[in-house]
């Protein structure tokens, strides 16, 4: 791509994610991420599913009745449903792999969820992630506890797809949960939500309400939750959001502590950035979200 055309061409994105906005007791970042994302700048190319925060089959579900919503026809695409699929091809492998060989070089791959999908791509054809522009991932912690010691939900149940994600040669940022936590979802943003009285608004607001409500309740987050997909979205939209941290890291790819990060100088250096704008970030992610209301 000429530098004249990457300043006016939209960045072109494939999003592979576990969405579960709608679903009782699941978190719904997911769903808030493609929110985020559909009301920017950039070319969505499709979406795929992992297994993760649901069935693969009702992320799927979920995904459609969200787009639906908006008014939004991107492709969507179900793949892998246990860490047992890693290196079995599924359709959303094949149309990760057939997105990226049609553009080598130009899509950004934003990955939310478990990373078998993404992983079998890169076994399948061993030139799916040099073809890629970029890969950004949310997930994995450094010392966000306990998640710290046991590995965070998205690297934990698919260990052996996060350890091979992460030392494919590619370039990579990986938003953990020390970076996402610095953004908080509260009651005033909630508020703002209810505000508007559209049939949008209502669903949003009631998606919203119930997981806030979790969050203070159960895990003990007075403040709110944390939005982790839609910062890892961010960063995509506007890396100034964030402050670079080159690291060479490990993950543990088994056992208890499946998905574990461990810092090493033999490990794959990535970005993994320390400091998120939170301000301005939470003001672009609510002004997306409102935009929909
Ligand atoms: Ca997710």
């Amino acid at each position: 791509m000429s530098s004249a055309s990457a300043h006016t061409a939209r960045k072109r994105v494939l999003v592979d994610c576990d969405p579960a906005i709608g679903v009782r007791n699941r978190d719904l970042d997911d769903g808030l991420a493609l929110l985020l994302l559909l009301a920017s700048p950039v070319e969505i190319e499709g979406l795929t599913i992992n297994f993760g925060n649901v069935a693969t089959d009702v992320g799927v579900s979920v995904a459609h009745d969200l787009l639906q919503r908006i008014g939004s026809t991107i492709p969507i695409v179900g793949g892998a449903t246990s860490r047992h699929d890693l290196g079995a091809s599924n359709p959303a492998v094949d149309f990760l792999i057939d997105s990226v060989r049609a553009a080598p070089g130009e899509i950004s791959l934003l990955a939310l969820a478990p990373l078998t999908n993404v992983a079998t791509a890169m076994s399948v054809d061993p030139s799916f992630a040099g073809n890629l522009r970029e890969i950004v991932i949310m997930g994995g912690s450094f010392d966000f506890k306990p998640f710290k010691w046991v590995g965070e939900f998205n690297f934990h149940l698919d260990g052996a797809a996060a350890a091979r994600v992460i030392a494919a040669p590619v370039p990579k940022t990986l938003l953990t949960m020390d970076v996402c936590s610095q953004a908080v979802v509260r009651q005033a943003q909630l508020d703002q939500v209810r505000t508007h009285s559209s049939e949008f608004a209502t669903y949003l607001g009631d998606a919203i309400e119930p997981w806030l409500s979790l969050n203070r309740r159960v895990f003990r987050r007075a403040k709110g939750f944390f939005p982790w997909d839609g910062v890892a979205a961010a960063y995509l939209l506007d890396p100034t959001l964030f402050e670079s941290n080159p690291v060479a890291i490990d993950v543990q790819p088994s056992g208890l502590r499946s998905g574990r990060l461990t810092v090493s100088d033999h490990g794959t250096t990535i970005n993994a950035p320390t400091r998120l704008a939170a301000d301005r970030f939470m003001t672009m992610f609510m002004d997306a979200l409102v935009s929909y209301c």
